[in-house]
């Protein structure tokens, strides 16, 4: 018999002493639902030892980022506010496997969400809106994995920045974005490579969330998902995100 508790404890502790393990699936076939599970544990076991749940990322919401991790498939996980970084601070590579960075578009909830989301009422449930980096940290060797994989390790999140909110109703769609590393562009694309239209992402975020007996609530932060395949990074640099319209955020690795 599988034992679930044994993965989530196997990827928590990866997480946390930063040192990879092999993929699951050469040793376990699990399935979504089970991958599921095991995220759930596992982020538990976070919440067990005190960190707060901040809200919910997205994942695989652009063909650049499927093509780039060959999965093709949404996925979503759960953000703590350990992950959670100050715009302008300080990275530490060293609590990290073999991070990488995406530019990404930031939602700030402003009601409990109990109802299903579509282009027309989603703005309702919007605060605010923003750039954001996400940085990835897959727990697996050569940051390699099945989709099963990526969502039993809470779809690799590791760590997040926002810019500064604005307005719900500021425009997202069709905005240029960008990921610099001391100042140069490395990745650039268009927020309409997330789902069309990124406010499609939010929409999707309230529908699995429902469909899993997850739950978005006021405060909570949704991330849509990268705009572009995500870069590694390395000790020295500063590592901006920008969107049009939407100023920037930037993170120092040290
Ligand atoms: C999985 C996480 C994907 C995104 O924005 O598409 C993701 C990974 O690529 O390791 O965060
Ligand atoms: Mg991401």
């Amino acid at each position: 018999m599988t034992n679930y508790n044994k993965i989530a404890e196997t990827l928590d502790l990866a997480a946390s002493n930063a040192k990879p393990i092999p993929q699951l699936n050469l040793s376990h076939s699990l399935n979504i639902e089970e991958a599921y599970a095991v995220q759930s544990i596992s982020i538990s076991r976070r919440y067990i030892r005190g960190e707060k749940r901040v809200g919910l990322k997205m994942g695989f919401t652009s063909k650049a980022k499927m093509e780039q991790m060959g999965v093709n498939s949404i996925i979503w996980g759960r953000l703590t506010n350990q992950m959670a970084h100050d715009n302008g601070g300080d990275l530490h590579k060293n609590n990290f496997i073999h991070p990488r960075a995406e530019p990404e578009i930031a939602f700030l909830i402003s009601k409990d969400i109990n109802e299903t989301l579509t282009l027309d009422n989603v703005l309702d449930f919007v605060e605010g809106v923003t750039v954001a980096i996400e940085i990835i940290d897959s727990r697996y060797q050569n940051f390699k994995f099945s989709l099963e994989d990526v969502v039993a390790d809470n779809c690799s999140s590791a760590a997040f920045t926002i810019g500064d909110w604005h307005p719900a109703n500021t425009n997202i769609q069709d905005i240029a974005m960008s990921l610099n590393a001391n100042g140069e562009a490395v990745r650039t694309g268009n927020s309409n490579a997330i789902l069309g239209n990124p406010l499609e992402s939010l929409v999707d975020a309230a529908r699995l969330a429902q469909e899993n007996g997850e739950y978005i609530i006021k405060g909570d932060i949704i991330l849509a998902g990268a705009a572009t395949a995500a870069i590694y990074i390395e000790t020295g640099q500063t590592i901006t995100a920008t969107a049009e319209g939407l100023g920037s955020v930037s993170l120092n690795v040290k």
